[in-house]
């Protein structure tokens, strides 16, 4: 079986992270193998929303530390800059929103690979742990961008020091996170969020991927700049004329992500 599945269903890339013996920590070839899959969604004109799980009782718990140590290691220096930068940067760049759905615990890697897509919802099951402190290393993964930017320097600095487990309603309530879902709603609530990314005007959303990537790094005069270009671009698209003349006439909008 393969470690990563890719599964594409009504435009939907539904991707599953499959060591679940593992807790779907990475190892070499899973990391490698899901930089393959994220490169055919992004190619692929027939996906136009990704969504990300796991198999089994955990999302992912980082690396697989067995594959760390031993008689013949994966190096460290390997380990970001082939494994998982290359992960995070084609999530960012994604021209195609990414939903991260936590199915249970997320560790390591595993937690800042969830926090770089563009909306991570969770089972009431799932929890959160930066590990990295608790065995001396610090969190990778663009951890440290990403975690500050979205609940606060304060927060993230406490989490991420501490290694706190964090539970999927706390993770809610601070902001980490869209939702959380019931264990029993969960599959189907967080997979409907994917179908109706996948079915709406998909360039118009690759461009606030794009704006909102550059938001925190602009002044205010050079993120008007670029809203101004990027829609320009977007009422260009044969959506952009689908969904005005849809209000226009009353009826629902047929986007065909062009
Ligand atoms: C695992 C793992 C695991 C192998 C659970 N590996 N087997 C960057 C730079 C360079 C090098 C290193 O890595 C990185 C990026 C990183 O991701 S560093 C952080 C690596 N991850 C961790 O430190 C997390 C370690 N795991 C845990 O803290 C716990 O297992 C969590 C919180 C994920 C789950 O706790 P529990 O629910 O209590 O489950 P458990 O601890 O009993 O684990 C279940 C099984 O999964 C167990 O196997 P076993 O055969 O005993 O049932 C664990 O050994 C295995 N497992 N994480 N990362």
């Amino acid at each position: 079986m393969s470690t990563i599945l890719l599964e594409i269903k009504n435009e939907v890339a539904l991707i599953t992270l499959n060591r679940p013996e593992k807790f779907n920590a990475f190892n070499r070839e899973m990391a490698l193998l899901l930089q393959n899959k994220l490169d055919e969604c992004e190619d692929n004109p027939a996906v136009r929303c990704v969504y990300l799980t796991g198999n089994g009782k955990a999302f992912c718990a980082g690396q697989d530390l067995g594959e760390v140590t031993g008689d013949n290691p994966v190096t460290f220096d390997k380990i970001l800059v082939e494994h998982y930068n290359p992960i995070i940067t084609r999530i960012r760049k994604m021209n195609k929103p990414v939903v991260c759905a936590v199915n249970g615990v997320a560790a390591g890697a595993g937690v800042n690979i969830a926090l770089s897509c563009d909306i991570v919802v969770a089972s009431e099951t799932a929890s959160f742990v930066q590990a990295f402190s608790k065995i001396g290393l610090i969190p990778d993964c663009g951890g440290t961008y990403f975690l500050p930017r979205i609940i606060g320097m304060q927060k993230a600095t406490a989490i991420m020091m501490l290694a706190d487990k964090v539970s999927a309603e706390e993770a809610e309530k601070m902001g980490m996170i869209y939702k959380v879902f019931s264990k029993e709603n969960f599959s189907e609530e967080s997979v409907a969020i994917a179908v109706s990314l996948s079915q709406m005007p998909t360039k118009a959303l690759a461009f606030t991927k794009q704006a909102l990537n550059e938001s925190f790094k602009n002044t205010l005069e050079a993120q008007l700049q670029l809203e101004d270009s990027l829609q320009y671009k977007a009422a260009h698209t044969k959506d952009y004329n689908e969904g005005v003349s849809a209000f226009l006439e009353k009826r629902n909008p047929n986007f065909k992500g062009e």
